[in-house]
């Protein structure tokens, strides 16, 4: 891999537990080197004071700190914006996913622009909530047959990307929040950029994980957005 990588990390509200994963990413990633990018837009319970504490221990760790909260896809774009590396990771802060199988997504932008990760395979293997594993298969089956993405799921928090590609799309991404990754991923493919699907693994944590009515409620509201858009706006279809 000769080029240099640059992860971006999203972080809100995850308290003191944001050192230690900043570290376990660098430790995860030491062969490459690479840069990481904490991205904190309003934390009120000790995430910006940790995140301090890891800035002392890592020279190749940039904070970016927003002082309103924005989004967790606002957070990613203004991550990328100050990033440099030529391949770009958008992993989320909370270790849900772990690190150790970045560099297999790195070795696939080999082959494509975009490599999705995808928890298809986890999810089948019972260890996430069966409601959420319901209204995710329906969820990708709707944006799949909606929008033609190459990929059959849209929402996991590991990512990444060749430079051009998120250059190419980064500025013109309306959606802060949940259908973020649905936008920016149509958009890529509107504009010709390759995308496959990398399965990835679930850590332990990740099967206590919480949702709420209202958080499916918006997710549904954008992506009727953004089927607007791809029925209007000239130039979002491919
Ligand atoms: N900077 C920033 N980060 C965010 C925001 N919302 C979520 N994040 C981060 O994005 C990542 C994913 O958010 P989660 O709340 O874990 O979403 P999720 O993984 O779909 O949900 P869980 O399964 O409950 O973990 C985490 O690292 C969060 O800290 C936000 O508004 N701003
Ligand atoms: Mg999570």
């Amino acid at each position: 891999m000769t080029q240099t990588v640059s992860v971006v990390m999203p972080a809100y509200q995850l308290g003191e537990v944001i050192e230690q994963n900043i570290s376990a990413v660098f430790e995860a990633l030491s062969d490459l080197e690479p840069e990481v990018i904490v991205v904190d837009d309003g934390s009120t319970d000790g995430t910006s004071e940790a995140i301090d504490r890891a800035l002392a221990t890592h020279p190749k760790l940039v904070a970016v700190r927003l002082v309103e909260n924005r989004g967790k896809g606002r957070a990613l774009l203004s991550g990328f914006e100050a990033s440099s590396g030529g391949l770009v990771v958008f992993l989320d802060a909370d270790l849900d996913l772990p690190p150790d199988q970045i560099p297999r997504l790195l070795a696939a932008l080999n082959d494509a622009d975009i490599v999705v990760g995808t928890k298809r395979e986890s999810m089948a293997s019972g260890t996430y909530p069966g409601l959420r594993r319901v209204l995710s298969r329906i969820f990708a089956l709707a944006t799949g047959g909606v929008f033609r993405l190459p990929v059959s799921e849209t929402q996991t928090g590991l990512k990444a990307f060749r430079r051009d590609a998120l250059e190419a799309v980064a500025g013109r991404v309306r959606i802060d929040r949940y259908a973020f990754d649905i936008e920016l991923l149509v958009r890529a493919h509107a504009a010709g950029f390759t995308m496959v699907e990398a399965p990835v693994r679930l850590g332990g944590r990740a099967a206590q994980s919480s949702l709420r009515p209202s958080m499916m409620w918006n997710l549904a509201k954008d992506t009727a957005r953004i089927a607007w858009w791809w029925a209007t706006e000239p130039g979002f279809r491919r």
